[in-house]
Formats: structure tokens, sequence, C-alpha cells
């Protein structure tokens, strides 16, 4: 069967641009290692619906499945509906977090003809296989599929347990392999029910399929870095997991052998609550130059309550002295725009994260997403959104009652500038917006600087070299 995934990645731009999927990575692995051909597209800011519909005409495919987000879906509805009315042939079928947590309203699309609720590996290798053999698909667990105007909505079959048994990611899938050859994810799932975060909301469909946190075994793990650094000559990593350090066991483990049989820089996210001395200097030692870690608030009703982050802020600030300690650089990721917010509390976040001083920092918008338990205390609080918004470092779409949408917009693109301006002023003013004026005067200050500093330098380098030649003919050394 022919399989073209599209991967949606609209305003989800520079800085951030990540054009790869790890999920559908994996699916096209499982595909490819059955001799399906499949072909992937990421669905970008500079894409045109003619690249797509060009490419469905060259490459024929049986299927087109979109991988979408909620941020993405009501871009997503508009693209399988072209894609639907220029071509009766392929079905369309739509996997990914929406699809997952919103199952009812992304079936309920003319232009879909199947959805995917959660894991797509063997659903996807099943419906591939079936109508290879013109076979009736209709009973495929974790899928729905259109029959008629009825909508038959499979079962959902148990969680992989076992991780190793996938085939490594397809990474050519999107032709970018360069980029991301060092990006890894060895886990799925995470424990917490950060009430913002979907992993409650997922681990809820999933109740009753099997232990929703996995992680690879260690040594397919180090089998997968070793092919990355022969195949693509890596020369860091990157993992992608949600907290890579969730069991002391493991992480022991792998710090070990990852030491002796990779030794690459890399960097990871750990959540500060499980951070501590012997973790971080056991991260460094492996190899570790950078831990991205959540301060999420500096409010404490806002952290703990609203958000049910149970971390408090002593935990908070050890969490980043241990890992400079250890010699770790730190990034902090935060949030603003949530309910109840307000100026002093969004200054709070700001002023914690001074306390901790980062190396990096920076704050997304808050998004209820469906599902949570924020989209609920958002639906009660009738401060939900008419339309979905696309991009988390644009604009709020919940209505806040203290904070205009200008201010939650400019304390996001000034966030970082405001953290360091107490501290390094330098850093502040370089971490000003793009086409901030002051950033830009700043810089071109800085031109102007090292171009006196050349010129200066080459004056007094061409009079020494002048005073040279003159003392040389004055000992007859040129004659
Ligand atoms: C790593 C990660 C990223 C990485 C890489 C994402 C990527 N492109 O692979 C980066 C940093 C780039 C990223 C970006 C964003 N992310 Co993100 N990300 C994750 C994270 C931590 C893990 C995802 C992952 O790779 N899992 C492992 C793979 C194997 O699983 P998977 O992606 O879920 O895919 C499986 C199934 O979903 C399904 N599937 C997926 N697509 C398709 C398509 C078809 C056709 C089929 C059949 C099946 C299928 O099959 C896959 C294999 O089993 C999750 C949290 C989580 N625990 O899931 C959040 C998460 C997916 N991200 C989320 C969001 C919102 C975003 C951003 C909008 C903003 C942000 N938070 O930074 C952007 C959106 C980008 C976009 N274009 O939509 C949300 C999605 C919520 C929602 N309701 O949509 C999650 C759930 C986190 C959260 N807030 O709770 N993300
Ligand atoms: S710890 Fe991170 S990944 Fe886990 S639930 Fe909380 S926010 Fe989500």
């Amino acid at each position: 069967m022919k399989i073209l995934f599209v991967y949606l990645n609209i305003n989800y731009g520079t800085p951030y641009a990540f054009d790869f999927h790890f999920g559908v990575a994996s699916i096209s692995a499982l595909l490819k290692s059955h001799n399906h051909n499949v072909l992937g597209m990421v669905y970008g800011n500079r894409t045109n619906i003619n690249e797509l519909l060009g490419k469905i005409e060259y490459f024929e495919p049986n299927i087109v499945a979109f991988s979408i987000t909620t941020p993405q879906f009501s871009i997503a509805k508009e693209i399988m509906q072209k894609v639907k009315k220029n071509f009766s042939a392929p079905i369309i079928v739509a996997g990914g977090a929406h699809p997952t947590l919103c199952p009812e309203e992304v079936i309920k699309e003319d232009s879909v003809d199947i959805i995917c609720i959660g894991e797509g590996e063997f659903p996807m290798l099943e419906l591939a296989e079936l109508m290879k053999q013109s076979k009736d698909c209709t009973h495929i667990k974790n899928l729905w599929l259109k029959n008629g105007q009825t909508v038959i909505r499979n079962d959902l079959r148990p969680l992989m347990q076992n991780l190793d048994s996938l085939p490594f990611l397809s990474r050519r899938i999107f032709n970018n392999e360069k980029t991301i050859a060092g990006f890894i994810m060895v886990s799925r799932g995470c424990p917490y029910s950060c009430a913002y975060c979907c992993n409650h909301a997922l681990r809820e469909i999933y109740r009753g399929c099997g232990k929703y946190v996995r992680f690879r075994s260690i040594d397919n793990v180090i089998a997968e870095m070793k092919q990355l650094m022969k195949e693509y000559n890596i020369t860091s990593l990157y993992f992608h997991d949600d907290i890579l350090p969730l069991s002391m066991d493991w992480i022991n483990n792998l710090c070990k052998i990852y030491k002796d049989e990779i030794s690459l820089p890399f960097d990871c996210h750990v959540r500060p609550d499980l951070a501590s001395k012997k973790l971080f200097e056991m991260l460094k030692d492996a190899g570790c130059q950078r831990v991205y870690m959540g301060i999420e608030h500096g409010d404490d009703y806002i952290r703990k309550t609203i958000m049910n982050r149970n971390i408090s802020r002593d935990e908070i600030v050890a969490a980043f002295r241990h890992a400079k300690d250890a010699g770790l650089e730190t990034y902090a990721y935060n949030l603003i725009g949530l309910p109840e917010e307000n100026l002093d509390t969004i200054r709070a976040t700001i002023r914690l994260n001074r306390i901790v001083n980062p190396t990096g920092t920076q704050a997304t918008i808050f998004y209820p997403f469906p599902g949570t338990c924020l989209y609920k205390y958002c639906s009660e609080k009738n401060i939900l959104p008419e339309k979905w918004g696309t991009n988390i470092f644009d604009d709020t779409i919940i209505e806040l009652r203290m904070l205009t949408r200008r201010q939650v917009k400019h304390y996001q693109r000034m966030f970082s500038f405001y953290v360091y301006c107490k501290i390094n002023p330098i850093k502040a003013i370089l971490q000003l917006p793009e086409d901030n004026v002051i950033k830009k005067f700043f810089i071109f200050l800085l031109g102007v600087a090292s171009f006196l500093r050349i010129k200066s330098f080459l004056k007094y380098a061409g009079l020494s070299l002048l005073k040279h030649m003159a003392w040389m003919s004055r000992k007859g050394k040129f004659l």
C-alpha cells in the first residue's frame, strides 16, 4: 500500500520550528518494515496546498494520513476538505493528540474517513495489510471508521508494553534527517497530573489498557544511538521525553553504559522535585550539558491549586542550584495567561526566574487543551474561546478577567528580558524579540564598537609596522 503522511506544523514557526514527528516516524518505520511504500510531508507555514495536491497526484497514495494537535485542527479541517474535494480515491485518516482527545469532533468532519485513537503503529499496519488484501477493515482496534452514515467505534487495544519490539524511527521520512538526527525518545507517558498538560487526559483514555508510562530497554536505546552515530555522525543528543530520569535505577544504568559506549554531550528534561545533587552529578558525568526544567509559575496558589503542580518554591530553587553546582546549564519553562492570572502573578514568575537565574528561559501562553482539568475549569468559568488559536507563543485564547490580550502578549515576548534585566543587562537586551528597536540599536552599537576596535587595531598595527620598517631601514637591513 502507498501511504502519505502529512504532519501539520503551521504557525509553530521560527525560532521553534521542528519539522519532524516522532509518532509518524515510528508508524512509518513499522509500515516500511512490512514493505509498504511510505512518504512524509511537513505542512508548514510556507507550504502551499498545491504542493500537497501535487504530491498526491504524483504518488497516488491509497491513504493520506494526517497527524493533528489541537492548535492545528482548524487548519487541518480546511486542508483535508481540499484533499477530499480534489481526490476521491485515497482514504483520509486523522491521528495524533487531537483525534485521540476529541474523537467525536474529528470523525464528524465529512472529509475524514477514519480516525485513530492513541498509538497508531499496529492499527495502521493492520489497515494497510487488510486494504492490500481487499479485506474488511471495520473491526480494527483503535480505529473509528465510517460505514455510510454510521460510525463504527472500535475499542482500544492494550498499550504497547514492549517498546523494543518497534523498529527504530524512520528518520528520513521528512527529508530533513540531518537536523533531527540527534533527537531521541526513550519512553512514552508521564505519571504526573499537571492540570494544563494532556498526560492525565490521555491516561484516562487508556485506563484499563495497561501501564501508561513505559521505557525502552537500555540495550535498545544504546543500539539506536550507535546507529545514529554511524549513519549521521551525530555530535550530540537531545532526549525529547517528558521526563528522562523517572526511574533512578533506569537512569543510573543508562548513564553508566552511555558514558562508556556513547559519551556524546546531551540535553534532557527533568522535573524539579525529582532533582538532586546526586542525579545531576551523575548526568553531568555521563555527558549532560543542559537540563530543561519547568518552573511553570511563581505564584504558589496558581502553581499548586490551579495548575496542580505540586512542587514547592524551595524545591524549584534547590533543583536549579544543584544543576549549577554540578556544572550543568539550565533552561526554564514557564506559563503565563492562566485563569486567575494578573500582573502581580506574572511578576511573581519573573521574580522566581530571577532567583534561580537559569542559563535560558521562556514563557508560553496557557492553552486549554481538551480533556484536561484546566479545560474543564475554563469551561465552568465560561472563558473558553469560540475558535481554537494556532500558536502558544502568539496570543491568549481564553478571556482573562484581570489582564488584557495585549498585556499577555507583551509579557510573553518580553519575558526573558524582564528576567535578565536586573541580573545581566547585556544578556537581557539580547533576549529581546528580533524586531525590537532597542535590540536593533544595541546590535548596531556593537557593530560600530567592533568596527572601531578593528580600525584602531589596524591603525596601531600599521603604525607599528611603519616604525619597524623605519628602524630596519635605519639599521640598513633593507639594503
Ligand atoms: C516531544 C513532543 C513535542 C516535540 C516533538 C513533537 C513531534 N512533532 O513529534 C515538539 C517540542 C516539537 C513539540 C511541539 C508541540 N507540541 Co508537543 N509534545 C511532545 C510530547 C512530549 C511527546 C510526543 C511524542 O513524540 N510521543 C511519542 C510518539 C511516538 O507518540 P505520539 O506523538 O503521541 O504519536 C503516536 C500517536 O499519537 C499516534 N499518532 C500520531 N500522529 C498520528 C497520525 C496518524 C495518521 C495516526 C494513524 C496515528 C498518529 O500514533 C503515534 C505512534 O504511536 C507530547 C506529550 C506526550 N506525552 O504525548 C507533547 C504534545 C503532543 N505536544 C503538544 C503540543 C500542544 C505541542 C505544541 C502545540 C506546542 C508546545 N507544547 O510546544 C507543538 C505543536 C507542534 C505541531 N505541529 O502540532 C500537546 C498536544 C495537545 C493537543 N491536544 O494537541 C502534547 C500532548 C503535550 C501537552 N501539552 O500535553 N512537541
Ligand atoms: S510533569 Fe510535565 S509532562 Fe508530566 S504531567 Fe506535568 S507537565 Fe505533563
